[in-house]
This record gives C-alpha cells, sequence and structure tokens, in this order.
C-alpha cells in the first residue's frame, strides 16, 4: 500500500505501523505469543490493589503557566493510561496491567562517565533535592499519534548541574533497567536490551527538557515510565526514555535503541517534522489520543522557538528522522 501518495486527511492510524514492523514474519509470530502471556499475567495484577507510591505526598504540584498547551485540548486521562508504548511489556499499547509487575521501590539512578563524581542517587532523595512543578506539554509518537498530558517533574538542567559533568562530556547517554523476570518484553532476545537513548549537553540542559516523576496530579504511573521519565517534547515519542536507571555522560554519541535496530528509519536527532516523511508514512498530520480528531503536525512539535537554535548551524544531519 503506498501510503505516500494519499492525503493527509485519508491517512489511516492502521497504515502506520509499530516502530517493530520490520521483525521478520516468524520473530514477530513468536512476540504475539509473548505478548498474550504478558497480558494474561497482567490481568491478575490489577492497578486498583497496587501499593501505594512512597512519593504520593509530593503530588499535585506547582503549574507552572510558562509550559501550556493552548490549541487542543488535554488528553483524557483514561486513554493516556491505558494506549501506552512500553516494549518491555509488549510489542503492542495494550501494556497498562502488565507493566504493574514493575517493583519501583527500592529505585536508584547511577550517575556515571565524564562527570567530576560518579554517584548512585535513591529516587526518593533526588525527588526531595529536585524543583518540582507541573507543566502541560505535548507528546508526539513517530507512529502519527499524539497526546498532551499535564507531567509533574524537574528540569532535566538541574540534574545536570547535580551530575557536574566534565569538559569533555558532550552527550547523555540514558538507559531503561533490565529486568525479563518482570518485563516478559525482555526475554525477546532480538532486541538490543536495555531501551537506551541519547541527547546532546545543549538538548538537555535546554529549559524544555524535563524529568517526568508524576503525571495528571499523582506520582508516575508505571505504564508511563515510573519513577523516572525523559518528556522532550519537540522529538519524537522515542526519544522520552521511560523508567531510568543509569544517566552516562559521555564523548560519543550513544546509539540508542531504535537506532540499533533500524537506523535507517529512527535517527539520534529524531525532532518532529511534518515535511519529512517517515520512509513508510506521512508526517504531515497526527491523531489526537482518545479521539477521531486529526491535526496537523506542527515543525518541533510547536517548540520551535525554544528550540530550533539548537540545530541553526548543523549542516549534513538527519535532524528529522
Ligand atoms: N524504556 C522505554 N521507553 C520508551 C518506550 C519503550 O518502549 N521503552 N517507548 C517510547 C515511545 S515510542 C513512546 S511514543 C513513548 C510513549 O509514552 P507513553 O506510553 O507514556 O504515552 O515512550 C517512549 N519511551
Ligand atoms: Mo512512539
Amino acid at each position: 500500500m503506498n501510503i505516500l501518495n494519499r492525503r493527509p486527511w485519508e491517512l489511516n492510524e492502521r497504515d502506520v505501523t509499530p516502530e517493530g514492523v520490520f521483525l521478520n514474519r516468524r520473530k514477530f509470530m513468536t512476540g504475539l505469543v509473548a505478548a498474550g502471556t504478558a497480558l494474561g499475567a497482567g490481568l491478575h495484577m490489577c492497578p486498583a490493589f497496587a501499593e501505594e507510591d512512597p512519593s504520593a505526598g509530593l503530588y499535585p504540584v506547582r503549574n507552572n503557566p510558562a509550559f501550556t498547551v493552548d490549541d487542543r485540548p488535554m488528553t483524557d486521562k483514561d486513554e493516556a493510561y491505558t494506549y501506552n508504548n512500553f516494549y518491555e511489556f509488549g510489542s503492542h499499547k495494550e501494556i497498562s496491567e502488565a507493566a504493574q509487575a514493575l517493583p519501583i521501590r527500592p529505585w536508584t539512578i547511577a550517575i556515571d562517565g565524564m562527570v567530576e563524581q560518579p554517584q548512585t542517587i535513591d529516587i526518593d532523595e533526588l525527588l526531595k533535592k529536585m524543583p518540582l512543578e507541573e507543566r502541560i506539554y505535548r507528546h508526539r509518537c513517530v507512529e502519527a499519534w499524539a497526546m498532551v498530558v499535564p507531567w509533574s517533574g524537574f528540569p532535566l538542567a538541574e540534574l545536570v548541574k547535580l551530575a557536574k559533568p566534565t569538559s569533555g562530556a558532550k552527550y547523555l547517554r540514558f538507559e531503561t533497567f533490565h529486568n525479563p523476570s518482570v518485563a516478559t518484553g525482555q526475554k525477546q532476545s532480538w532486541y538490543p536490551w536495555p531501551y537506551i537513548e541519547g541527547l546532546t549537553i545543549e538538548e538537555a540542559t535546554n529549559d524544555l527538557a524535563f524529568m517526568a516523576t508524576g503525571v495528571y496530579g499523582k506520582p508516575l504511573a508505571k505504564q508511563f515510565g515510573a519513577p523516572l521519565r525523559l518528556a522532550v517534547p519537540w522529538k519524537y515519542g522515542f526519544k522520552s526514555i521511560k523508567s531510568i536507571v543509569r544517566i552516562s555522560f559521555t564523548s560519543e554519541r550513544p546509539v540508542s535503541f531504535w537506532e540499533q535496530i533500524q537506523g535507517k528509519e529512527y535517527g539520534f536527532w529524531a525532532n518532529v517534522n511534518p515535511s519529512v516523511p517517515h520512509p513508510r508514512w506521512s508526517q504531515a498530520s497526527e491523531r489526537l489520543l482518545g479521539t477521531n480528531l486529526r491535526r496537523n503536525t506542527v515543525i518541533y512539535n510547536g517548540y520551535e522557538e525554544q528550540v530550533a537554535h539548537l540545530y541553526k548551524d548543523m549542516k549534513g544531519e538527519l535532524l528529522f528522522m
């Protein structure tokens, strides 16, 4: 099916395949069986009986009115809680129950690499140190669905300050947990676990780069990437890595999870751009999660003013894939 010849408003979400579609058919079928098992296991872990998050008392936090979205409605909370991308728990969107198996305490984050002093920080200590606030952000998945959610958390720049990178550090490399005993997706050994993502120091210290620790006025639910997840809303959603356990400062550009798997489709920069199609579908428009509404996609997902300067002098870089 040649979807690129179609008008954006004719684009149907069924035409857009998940990030992992290139996997060969045999692997794909095995994946489906594994996903089915994960879903079955998840049913016994009703989120209603989940243990109370020890950080619950910190929320809701002060809203920062400088970060708001006024051209589209906030995404319905139930939709956002039940339509998630988290390959550790399956290569489909109904992972919210399976994700309840993830233990999120104790949880530590290693900060290492090119820093003055490597350290390991307990999440609850980090939450005490950081200036928590709420920001309403857009989110645009490379699969052409989009949402608007109120994250709680702190600027990534604050964490960079805490880390004290040395002068040679140019990039941040983020790493998700690796625990196949609870995250059944990680038993699928053809994926290069753990999930890795990266940013330049300039991107990481831009005001928009945010570490989310809560959502909708509550601690981050596990399916959103509790207890610590990145939110870089000018980039495609796969850059916003979940359930982070390590942040390393490096002089070399990290190779991300999706870049390792399919570098021709998912690059390092992955900035949102309506006029650069994904090799297999248009990026001109997006579906608003929980609705049948389509909206035109906007350059840098609507954050051009804040971030375009970061890329001004970059020649020959694939900034939009
Ligand atoms: N560790 C990890 N982080 C991840 C993913 C993932 O599979 N594993 N999926 C990414 C993708 S493709 C998207 S669109 C967002 C989805 O975030 P949400 O489920 O909170 O909406 O998480 C991103 N972060
Ligand atoms: Mo995504």
